[in-house]
């Protein structure tokens, strides 16, 4: 199958991002695949591969696991992300790699993947920002905005005021806002400037997640109708 970002007129966030984080843990009484299908066809724009946490899947399982959630992004033409496994990410060929502040060197992991797979980093201040953005990240992670209970390490709320730095600094930038977002408070990390807002809890654990996609749709600024 193709990359996606091999090919010439993809632009990875030319529209609002609804990208959307999951790993097995995260499903919940679902069926994983189950849960990502529900989101693709509710709408969501990405999709990372995130498999953290007690009971993750490792080697072969994780690879196979990876490449039926690959297979179902294609199916609704949607970038598939890895987080922080390079070595993964090349295997099945994903569209991108996400990788942290205490992952791989960034720059080590653009030259592992080549120029053709997206590279986003986690930054956290405008300094971050530059030194992701010199080797290579393609877009940038942002948080947690809010207070988040899904990632265990997670750094205080930092609101959106960091956003904005970034922003203002690099404006033709993507930068994703991740953390405690909800429909009901997404509104505020748009109108910071983000190309894109991440879930997880807030998608993954909906009763009705194509309802809860709907909703994060409604609540980017301007696009309230249709
Ligand atoms: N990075 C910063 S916060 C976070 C990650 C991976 C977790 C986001 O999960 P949720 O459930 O949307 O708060
Ligand atoms: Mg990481």
């Amino acid at each position: 199958t193709k990359n996606l970002s091999k090919r010439k007129w993809f632009i990875l966030f030319g529209n609002p991002a609804i990208y959307f984080l999951m790993g097995t843990t995260n499903a919940g009484t679902k069926e994983p695949l189950a849960l990502l299908e529900e989101a693709l066809q509710g709408g969501i724009t990405h999709f990372q591969l995130r498999e953290k946490g007690r009971g993750a899947l490792t080697g072969d399982a994780l690879a196979e696991f990876a490449a039926e959630c690959k297979g179902l992004c294609r199916e609704y033409g949607v970038p598939i992300f890895i987080n922080d496994d390079v070595e993964l990410a090349c295997t099945i060929e994903a569209d991108g790699i996400h990788i942290g502040q205490d992952d791989m060197d960034c720059g080590q992991v653009r030259k592992q993947i080549g120029a053709s797979m997206a590279l986003g980093v986690s930054v956290h201040s405008v300094k971050e920002a530059n030194e992701a953005l010199t080797c290579g990240a393609t877009y940038l992670g942002m948080g947690p905005v809010f207070g988040t209970r899904t990632k265990s390490d997670a750094k205080p709320p930092a609101g959106v005021a960091e956003i904005i730095k970034v922003k203002t600094q690099y404006p033709h930038v993507p930068v994703i806002g991740i953390g405690g977002i909800e429909p009901g408070n997404a509104e505020m990390v748009w109108r910071a400037g983000v190309s894109g807002i991440a879930v997880i809890s807030s998608i993954a654990g909906a009763q009705d997640v194509a309802g809860q996609i709907e909703r994060f749709k409604q609540s980017i600024p301007g696009r309230r109708v249709g």
